[in-house]
């Protein structure tokens, strides 16, 4: 796998909690390198927008209100494989059934408020960056 670049973002709970930095170190243990960072706050049509995908889904709206209600740092990734090693050193989407050692298990409150954001595929990755940041705020 030739090296490739993900979006990463640190949720609201996190940032809360002040762990940012605990959450970098295991993204670096991994061997992602973090890019771009910036820390910022969503509008509501930030969220939506970002999140369109899922709007559809029951869990749409308080989604949205989370991910609007404190700051966020949105990140891109670089690294061997970086979606999938991103999405590994992530843990499941439910911190109940994450494995030990990833940032949910050790980090996220639950399902909704689970620290992180990874993007699921190198498609998807592409327009999460170029959602979220310039491409000279990108240096590699
Ligand atoms: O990619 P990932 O974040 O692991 O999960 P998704 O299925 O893409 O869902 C996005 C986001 O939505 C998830 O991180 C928390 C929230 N969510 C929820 O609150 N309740 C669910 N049943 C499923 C997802
Ligand atoms: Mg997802």
């Amino acid at each position: 796998m030739a090296t490739e670049r993900t979006l990463s973002i640190i949720k609201p709970d996190a940032t809360a909690r002040n762990i940012t930095g605990k959450i970098v170190d295991k993204l670096e243990s991994a061997g992602l390198r973090v890019v771009a960072q910036k820390r910022v706050k969503w509008s509501q049509a930030d969220a939506e927008a970002f999140y369109a995908v899922h709007k559809e889904r029951p869990f749409f709206n308080d989604l949205v209100a989370f991910m609007t209600s404190g700051p966020i740092v949105l990140q891109v990734l670089e690294g061997e494989d970086a979606v999938a090693k991103n999405r590994e050193v992530m843990g499941a989407t439910n911190p109940a059934d994450a494995a030990e050692g990833t940032i949910r298990k050790a980090f996220a409150e639950n399902i909704e408020r689970n620290s992180v954001h990874g993007s699921d595929s190198s498609e998807n990755a592409e327009k999460e960056i170029a959602m979220c940041f310039k491409a000279d705020e990108i240096v590699g």
